[in-house]
């Protein structure tokens, strides 16, 4: 059973996730959170979609999210931060779907900076936060997860797209993953308002990151070039050497970064 009610009956926060709107189908959940954070939603609300039609991921790619099979939501958020931090919120939930993807699968995930989480090099689930401005204000943080929970079967084009459920040999319940996301999140979502936790979590996210301490591909629009990932700063940037030999900060958002010999490796 995977409802409004089954969510909402399991999820123990203080806030996130507390409203719960669920649809059977919808465009996309981060749009639909973006209207209720217009009319006024409150911070931590959830929208959550059994099959989204028009699933977004960054720069206006498509997001397969058929029915049944995946988490799709979105958080409205309102931290009261500068807007030069919002792309952190990415790094936050992506520690936290980590953490909640090892403990509730068992499974060896890891984060592919900034915004996706792999088990045995596939993706599993991508994040995308966005951000509404007003007179040049941050009203809001949309933070939309897609997790490919039990989806048996993607599209030929999604070459390095798995599910937790064909990658454990089981199948796993949607309303249970989300609920330990939403404690996980707020907690460490709290920390992250508070600037003195920035080095803990950025630590916490180096440890199960697997795009550092390699060579990676740069890929920026249609230029790609080979560069070594030296660290990842308290910015969210990542710094990296290119092939003159100079430091570079790679803002998440411009760029993907792959392997140099698959998406992760
Ligand atoms: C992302 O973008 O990974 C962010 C995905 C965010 C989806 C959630 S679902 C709930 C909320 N509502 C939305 O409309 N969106 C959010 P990006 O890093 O740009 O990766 C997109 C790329 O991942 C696509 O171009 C495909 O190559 C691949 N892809 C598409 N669907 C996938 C899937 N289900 N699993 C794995 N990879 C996929």
């Amino acid at each position: 059973m995977y409802n409004e009610q089954s969510i909402r009956d399991r999820i123990e926060t203080t806030y996130m996730g507390k409203n719960v709107s669920y649809f059977d189908i919808i465009d996309s959940t981060n749009n639909k959170a973006k209207e209720l954070a217009r009319q006024g939603a409150k911070e931590g609300h959830l929208v959550v979609a059994d099959q989204q039609q028009a699933g977004r991921g960054r720069l206006g790619r498509a997001w397969c999210s058929p029915s049944g099979t995946g988490i799709w939501m979105s958080f409205i958020l309102r931290p009261d931060i500068e807007v030069q931090r919002v792309p952190q919120v990415t790094l936050v939930a992506g520690l936290s779907m980590c953490e909640t993807i090892r403990e509730c699968t068992g499974l060896d995930a890891k984060i592919k900076w900034p915004n996706d989480i792999v088990v045995q090099g596939k993706k599993v689930c991508g994040i995308l936060a966005e951000m509404g401005m007003q007179g040049g204000k941050m009203l809001y943080v949309i933070l939309g997860i897609g997790v490919n929970v039990n989806t048996e079967c993607f599209p030929d084009e999604l070459l390095h797209a798995s599910s937790l459920g064909r990658l454990g040999g089981c199948t796993y319940g949607r309303s249970v993953l989300i609920a330990d996301f939403a404690v996980r999140f707020e907690r460490y979502y709290e920390q992250f308002k508070k600037a003195d936790y920035i080095p803990q979590l950025v630590d916490k996210y180096k440890k199960m990151c697997v795009t550092l301490g390699k060579q990676a591909k740069l890929v920026e629009k249609e230029e790609e070039r080979i560069v070594y990932v030296v660290d990842l700063l308290p910015t969210g940037a990542l710094q990296v050497i290119n092939e003159a030999g100079e430091k570079e900060e790679i803002q998440s958002g411009e760029v993907s970064i792959r392997g140099i010999y698959g998406y992760t490796s």
